[in-house]
């Protein structure tokens, strides 16, 4: 018999160029061998020159598409990246704790392995998310969600502390489970050593471990945040545990760094199958691709 492909739900913002945001996410997810769907936020005007414009869509149409693809589909992992307003978030924070929404949500169990990606700006600079959606996403999804992982830059406006070092991303941390946090991922990739912190509930208290790697110097960066968090979904869906998880997805996004296609005048996009290249290398000349 078949073996069943898990199904991952991505809510999340749409990338025009492909590097984050839902099209870049359902890439990722069939890089990991899953089955992706999407629930779309925002659509944002942009391409590897930046973000230019950010439409946010009603979130009755976010609540409508929620309910459609969870009546249908049995999701492994949820992972959320760019909502755009507080009046999304409180549509998505609505749905994931099975609150009957203003339509009536038929919907009672609880979705699994819920990745929050607080996505707050573009590295280009534009806002991502409302200040009322930052207060909320705080409020409601940072304590739904089984594990979230923002970058040092989220992770000092989630906490209002300064987050550069390792000694300050374990502080943030802390301070990230008293504010409701089952586990928590800060990446450090914009740090001199790629170092990234991971730190969730053990048996004797909260156990910190800290994953490092060699600074990639690319211009294929756009969307490692959005891999990452996605990749984490991924692994957590085929019931890997969160540090497997987090080391897997950290060398995921680094390998796509490294083999980065060089598309666009501006910041690029990680390579999110670069393993079907790899894999048609293996093949020769007698693939499909030929
Ligand atoms: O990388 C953050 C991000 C997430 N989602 C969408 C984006 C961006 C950054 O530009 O556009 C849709």
């Amino acid at each position: 018999m078949a073996e069943k492909t898990p199904v991952i739900l991505t809510i999340a913002g749409f990338d025009p160029s492909s590097g984050a945001g839902i099209t870049a996410d359902v890439k990722t997810i069939a890089a990991h061998s899953c089955y992706g769907v999407a629930c779309i936020t925002t659509l944002t005007v942009q391409s590897t020159s930046g973000v230019k414009r950010v439409e946010s869509l009603d979130p009755f149409i976010v609540t409508d598409t929620l309910e459609e693809l969870c009546s249908d589909f049995e999701i492994s992992a949820v992972h959320i990246g760019m909502l755009g307003t507080g009046k999304v978030v409180r549509a998505v924070a609505d749905f994931l704790s099975s609150k009957p929404s203003a339509r009536g949500s038929s919907r009672r169990t609880r979705l699994p392995n819920i990745v929050l990606d607080p996505v707050l700006k573009a590295s280009s600079g534009p806002e991502l998310l409302d200040p009322a959606g930052t207060k909320l996403l705080t409020e409601r999804l940072v304590p739904l969600a089984d594990v979230i992982t923002p970058n040092v830059f989220e992770a000092g406006m989630l906490t209002g502390m300064k987050v550069n070092e390792p000694e300050e991303m374990r502080t943030a941390a802390a301070k990230l489970h008293e504010m409701g946090a089952e586990a928590v991922v800060i990446t450090g990739g914009d740090l001199e050593k790629a170092i990234d912190l991971l730190s969730f509930p053990g048996k004797d208290g909260i156990v910190q471990e800290i994953f490092k790697a060699d600074r990639q110097r690319s211009n294929s960066t756009h969307g490692t945040g959005c891999a990452f968090a996605t990749a984490i979904a991924c692994h957590l869906a085929q019931e890997r545990g969160l540090a497997e998880a987090t080391l897997l997805a950290k060398t995921y996004v680094a390998a796509a760094i490294t083999n980065g296609q060089p598309v666009g005048k501006g910041i690029g996009p990680v390579h999110h199958l670069y393993r079907m290249t790899q894999q048609r290398r293996a093949a020769g000349t007698g693939g499909e691709a030929n």
